[in-house]
């Protein structure tokens, strides 16, 4: 008895996964370690603005969900002090001093309680931010994410861990902004709108500008094969519709039959020597190849991969560098052997005669 209503139960959690699911996330205090959002040093500050006594200041303006914020960064006993328009009422002097603080490894500024006007209401969102001066004395400011919406969904049968963060601190969910979609530990990082086919299934999904629930439906398309060599695929690809992000495995991916522009490709294959080798690439705007996927299917073809060696003179010296390209016109962004890069490859210059003259290394970057 007790095993029929746990099969009923479970086949109606299954039925009930592939409908139209609206998620709510719910917000909290969180750091991204890996997100940045520079924003460029104003001369001045707007004049406008009420400001308390400040010793050296430098202004900053970012752009918010409901107007914009001005920040000011000021020396305090020879330590830098932030003070930020939380309120948005072009007052700093109702605002407290933010000192730096160490997190981790690094000295940050919060978490900072902006609030924002948003749908007639006011809500906070907490944003940090960090400052770098450079060796020749410029000033380098930062926001950072300090807080996430998170909540969970059923997929496929799975339980996915969804995360949306605010990158570029404007207190709304955005272009700029991202999803990480985290199935036990493998995660996804998504824009926060778009078309996404794993191994066949596909789905439309979007968060809501306020960042409170995510909304994912599954969606019905003509589908075709691309044919690759390797493990694993990965390709950004967009058309009318907007992007998609397409999964396979196994040297075949179901792709949506279209006309498409390849803007990134991810792909995973093994050597002979069971070595896993992992090569990204991307392409923007016009730089893009089209990527057409016919009813009869496709098949994915980079190489070979085209390395041009760029000099540039500058009086006595040399500089040398690479530039590595797919055979589609994409560039490389990334190459790893078993999670690690590859070893710098190394240049070696030789004269009329045959002598080695030098042998310099390149570095990444
Ligand atoms: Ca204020
Ligand atoms: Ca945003």
């Amino acid at each position: 008895m007790r095993w029929a209503m746990l099969m009923l139960l479970l086949a109606s959690c299954t039925a009930w996964a592939q409908e139209r699911q609206v998620v709510p996330l719910r917000y909290e205090l969180w750091w991204d370690e890996r997100s940045f959002w520079g924003v460029g040093a104003k001369e001045t500050a707007p004049g406008d603005v009420k400001l308390p006594k400040l010793t050296e200041p430098i202004f900053f303006v970012n752009p918010a969900a409901d107007d914009k914020r001005l920040f000011a960064l000021a020396k305090e006993n020879g330590e830098f002090v932030l003070y930020a328009d939380t309120n948005g009422n072009n007052d700093l002097t109702d605002e407290r001093p933010f000192r730096l603080r160490q997190r981790g490894w690094r000295r940050v500024f919060g978490p900072i309680p902006m609030r924002y006007r948003i749908n007639g209401k006011t809500v906070i969102r907490h944003i940090g931010a960090e400052v770098i001066v450079l060796g020749d004395g410029r000033v380098y400011f930062s926001l950072l994410v300090a807080s996430r919406w998170h909540g969970t969904l059923v997929w496929d049968g799975k339980s996915v861990s969804v995360a949306v963060i605010d990158r570029n601190c404007d207190g709304m969910i955005g272009e700029d902004d991202t999803l990480v979609w985290d199935e036990k530990g493998e995660k996804r990082h998504l824009p926060t709108k778009g078309q996404v086919g794993i191994n066949g299934r596909f789905f439309r999904y979007q968060v809501a500008p306020t960042g409170e629930e995510l909304v994912v439906e599954p969606i019905q398309v003509r589908t075709a094969k691309v044919k690759f060599q390797g493990e694993r695929l990965i390709l950004n690809v967009e058309d009318k519709s907007g992007q998609w992000r397409l999964e396979g495995q196994k040297g075949e991916l179901i792709a949506p039959v279209g006309d498409f522009l390849l803007v990134g490709m991810e792909i995973s294959r093994g050597d002979e020597q069971g070595r896993i080798w992992n090569l990204m690439a991307s392409a923007f705007g016009p730089a893009a190849p089209k990527f057409a996927i016919p009813e009869t299917g496709a098949n994915l073809n980079f190489e070979p991969l085209q390395v041009s060696l760029i000099y540039d003179r500058r009086g006595d010296e040399f500089e040398f560098s690479l530039d590595i390209k797919t055979a589609n016109g994409m560039s490389l962004r990334g190459l790893t052997v078993d999670y690690m890069m590859p070893p710098e490859p190394k240049l070696r210059l030789i004269s009329l005669d045959g002598k080695v003259v030098a042998e310099p290394q390149f570095h990444y970057g």
